[in-house]
């Protein structure tokens, strides 16, 4: 059915013909990493709230997340933090990983539970705890040994809170030799992405505040060195496509932290807060051919390559977290579809001709056209149920972990 839409350009979008199966596709090719912290308790600095059923070990969180890629079908690994996920045996939990139809992804360190890391870890001004954080790094490359991961994240919590505290410039230079010990430690085949964050938990001057910074680094470690980039992490109205448009047109966007802030970075639903924001950074990916998976089956993994890892970076605080996961990721598959769904012929036409409100229009058409039908199809197609949030309720699963398990544990703090 076509209806006339309000713009005066054309008609309201449909999904059909060749733009149906090339945008279904795509779609089949896309998959998202899950946290393994999104799936224990967490909460405010004020209160933890418990939810019934939380796992008590990495062994059980992975078993959630499991639930996640039986129900959407395109979320196949899972990071894991160290030493939140501090296990005996890795070997044991990847194989447990494979058992449950997924696999280990990228390895996250922790440089923010420690006294030592109080003034900062690998920027800190004594040689001594610079050096316990490159250690803490080469115990992280073990872990991706052991479990098959890649993909070695760094997210530094070091700042400073005051002006004159320590000296800016110093610390930029302990930083850009720490990376470079903690870079040497890799193997040949594993990757570094280095996170930024604007503020939080330093005040007054961040280590790493913004993508240049992090993108310097990465320059100066090497090929195998990428930037993450956390939605959450940028201050109110900047502009995140344009900065995933220079990090893809320079090859180091390294892997996405897919989250929604109002305020600051709260690791709300992706798509929760700007479905507009995440269409086009989305739009950003598919315009640059970079939405064909980094990881999976049948693709050569390339630690030097272009390839991005599209990961969610979320804690689910009062909503229950499974479904809280579900409905993350169908709302990145929603924003994806749409980005898909853009007609770059149009759109190219219509920005050459200096036609202002045609290209706008052209743009925001994708944006409103309602997907869910194309991808409740695409999940049939798959022998998955349309409704990935519908089935999972309908599983019983939530009230079985709740009745089994007893005791469970603080995202950070699941060991
Ligand atoms: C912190 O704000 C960052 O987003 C990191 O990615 C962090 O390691 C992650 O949120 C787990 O705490
Ligand atoms: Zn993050
Ligand atoms: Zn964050």
């Amino acid at each position: 059915m076509t209806a006339l839409d309000d713009d005066g350009v054309g008609a309201t979008m449909t999904i059909t013909g060749p733009t149906r199966d090339r945008v279904l596709s795509a779609l089949r090719t896309q998959t998202i990493e899950l946290p393994s912290w999104a799936f224990g308790n967490s909460g405010t600095r004020f209160k933890v709230f418990g939810s019934p059923g939380t796992p008590r070990d990495p062994f059980e969180k992975l078993s959630d997340a499991a639930q996640v890629h039986r129900y959407t079908g395109i979320t196949p690994r899972v990071s894991l933090h160290i030493p939140w996920d501090l296990v005996e045996d890795y070997g044991k939990l990847a194989a447990h990983a494979t058992d449950l139809g997924v696999t280990i992804g990228t390895i996250n360190s922790n440089l923010f539970q420690d006294d030592d890391y109080k003034l900062g870890s690998l920027t800190h001004p004594d040689p001594r705890v610079r050096a316990k954080a490159v250690a803490h790094h080469a115990e992280c490359v073990d872990v991706m040994r052991a479990t098959g991961s890649k993909e070695l994240k760094l997210w530094l919590p070091d700042g400073t809170n005051y002006p004159g505290q320590d000296d800016l410039h110093d610390r930029q230079e302990r930083l850009a030799e720490s990376l470079q010990q903690v870079y040497a430690l890799l193997d040949d085949d594993h990757r570094l992405v280095l996170e930024y964050k604007f503020f939080e938990p330093a005040f007054y001057a961040t280590d790493v505040p913004d993508w240049g910074t992090s993108l310097l680094h990465c320059l100066a470690l090497g090929e195998r060195a990428k930037v993450v980039l956390d939605t959450g992490h940028h201050a109110p109205g900047t502009n995140i496509e344009f900065i995933v448009v220079q990090l893809l047109r320079a090859g180091r966007l390294g892997a996405f932290d897919f989250n929604s802030r109002f305020y600051a970075d709260d690791d709300l639903m992706a798509g929760a807060a700007d479905p507009f924001q995440l269409f086009r950074i989305l739009y950003e990916i598919v315009r640059a051919g970079a939405l064909a998976p980094a990881h999976g089956p049948g693709v050569p993994w390339d630690p030097a390559g272009p390839g991005v890892n599209f990961m969610l970076d979320q804690c689910h605080n009062v909503e229950d977290k499974i479904p809280g996961q579900i409905r993350s990721v169908t709302n990145v598959q929603q924003a994806t579809a749409k980005a898909l769904l853009v007609d770059r012929e149009a759109l190219t036409t219509a920005q050459r001709a200096g036609d202002v409100l045609g290209a706008h229009d052209v743009f925001t058409d994708a944006f409103q056209t309602d997907v869910r039908p194309l991808l409740a199809e695409l999940r049939e197609s798959q022998g998955l149920h349309p409704d990935p949030m519908a089935a999972f309720k309908a599983s019983g699963y939530v009230e079985r972990i709740a009745a089994e398990r007893i005791g469970g544990t603080q995202a950070g703090w699941g060991a």
